[in-house]
């Protein structure tokens, strides 16, 4: 048995005027909830630190800059780190990223059970629009701020076990988890800011949402046994609904722990790694399984090519 007790620290809503220091007491207050209930790593949402900021049009580069972080640990989060360390308990958050270089990515980092960083992922699939679109009723302006992760979707080992993560929209794409699966992914955090209702699609509400984001990430988990857990910031941003749904999806698929509100909430499953073990060794054994010599176009093309 290599178990971790892992928690997902799901967030309720960030207003643009909430500080960082605000939302780190917050984060501080799920971090000593999941001490007390033994909680070796601790998984919150992306862009963790502020407000959901890519739904603003903003022409001006120095106030999109303000959402950036230049560093981590920074001052605002070093109590995060400093938590960490006291405590033994390994963190994994998203927020938005400034390189010393000036460039822009929506990340997210693990620590080890010291406090240290020991993974960094940046967000491949970046949704949305890069300008002002009038037709829909709210922005998502993902892929203006951001540049589309430059770091493939790398692994680590880490508490006995092969860790990595992705973040939001990329957990409705397969190739995520496959990418990872084939470096023996065991366990993939993931953090999310998903509107509960489309902005180009009047009536897609939350429950149908739900539904999408629970199948992605139970899918993802069976198809390469391995464990996801999902960790949204929810609830209503100056006006905006995010949904939660926040889980913990074991290797075989099945929901094993999941949020029932849209506020601040920690989730907790004592995660056997061992789990994983059955799907890899048999169903999804891939040295065995897979046919690479028919997989090429997933590589070669992107977008469809009808015959
Ligand atoms: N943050 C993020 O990636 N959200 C997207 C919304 C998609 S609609 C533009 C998601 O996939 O949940």
């Amino acid at each position: 048995m290599r178990e971790i007790t892992i928690g997902g620290a799901q967030l309720g809503a960030i207003q643009k005027t909430d500080s960082r220091a605000s939302v780190v007491q917050r984060m501080l207050v799920l971090l000593e909830q999941a001490r007390q209930q033994g909680c070796e790593l601790v998984v919150f949402p992306e862009l963790a630190l502020t407000t959901f900021f890519p739904r603003w049009f903003m022409p001006d580069q120095a106030e999109v800059d303000t959402w950036f972080e230049a560093e981590m640990p920074s001052e605002a989060t070093r109590p995060l780190f400093d938590f960490s360390r006291e405590h033994g308990i390994a963190i994994s958050f998203g927020y938005a990223e400034l390189t010393p270089e000036g460039q822009h990515f929506n990340t997210s980092i693990i620590t080890d059970r010291q406090g240290n960083i020991v993974g960094k992922y940046r967000k491949v699939h970046l949704p949305g629009h890069v300008e002002f679109d009038t037709a829909r009723d709210f922005q998502h302006l993902e892929k203006r701020y951001f540049l589309p992760g430059d770091l493939g979707f790398p692994t680590w080992e880490s508490q006995g076990a092969v860790m990595g993560m992705c973040i939001c929209n990329d957990r409705r794409w397969p190739e995520t988890y496959r990418v990872m699966g084939l470096q023996g992914v065991e366990l993939i955090t993931l953090g999310y800011n998903t509107p509960s209702i489309n902005s180009q699609k009047r009536g897609e509400g939350e429950e149908h949402r739900l539904f999408h984001s629970e199948l992605c990430m139970q899918a993802g988990a069976y198809q390469n046994a391995t464990w996801v857990v999902g960790v949204a910031k929810a609830g209503v941003e100056d006006g905006f609904p995010l949904m939660g749904g926040s889980v913990i999806v074991d290797p075989n698929g099945f929901v094993v722990a999941r949020a029932q509100g849209q506020g601040d909430e920690l989730i907790v499953h004592a995660c056997d790694m061992d789990l994983c073990n059955f799907g890899k060794t048999t169903i999804f054994d891939f040295a065995r399984h897979r046919r690479i010599e028919h997989y090429g176009i997933i590589t070669r093309q992107t977008g469809v090519q009808r015959p």
